[in-house]
């Protein structure tokens, strides 16, 4: 079974508490249990993680490298600043598909501009909690495909 880690970085732990008409009402424990859950159906063994901090963040995604199939990266704002975090994707050459719970192009001028987007899989935004699901079922064709070549 492919093991995918979804990885949520800065503030993403206040989901549910705050902005609802932005970021909808369920809460990150809520968002995990869907994944895993939706891991589970599709045959997917889903862990989760989430930092307010760059370091860590890159942490997580070294070590998946040997211990996991494919990322699942919502990097919130350091989606918008972070070369280390980009540099942190391409070194460990797993596939990563960014997230976004916002339509991040309908949004803020700073907030268009992804430094994730060019080092990964695919980048799927704008569907609330959906968009996780949707990178799972992404994740998981490209994994079986490659398996396949
Ligand atoms: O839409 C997304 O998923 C974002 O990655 C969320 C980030 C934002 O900086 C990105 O531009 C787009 C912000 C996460 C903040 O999450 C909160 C959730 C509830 C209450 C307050 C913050």
């Amino acid at each position: 079974m492919h093991k995918v880690l979804i990885l949520n970085g800065p503030n993403l732990n206040l989901l549910g508490t705050r902005q609802p008409e932005v970021y909808g009402r369920t809460t990150l424990k809520m968002l995990e249990e869907t994944c895993v859950s939706h891991g589970a159906k599709i045959g997917l063994d889903v862990s989760h993680q989430q930092s307010n901090h760059e370091g860590a963040l890159i942490d997580a995604i070294h070590a998946a490298k040997g211990n996991q199939d494919g990322i699942v990266l919502n990097a919130g704002a350091y989606t918008h600043t972070s070369i280390a975090l980009m540099d942190a994707i391409a070194s460990v050459g797993l596939p990563v598909v960014e997230v976004h719970l916002s339509n991040i192009h309908a949004r803020e001028a700073f907030r268009h501009k992804s430094y994730i987007a060019p080092v990964a899989l695919g980048q799927i935004c704008g569907f609330g909690l959906h968009s996780y699901v949707m990178a799972l079922d992404g994740l998981l064709a490209h994994l079986q495909n490659e398996g396949a070549a």
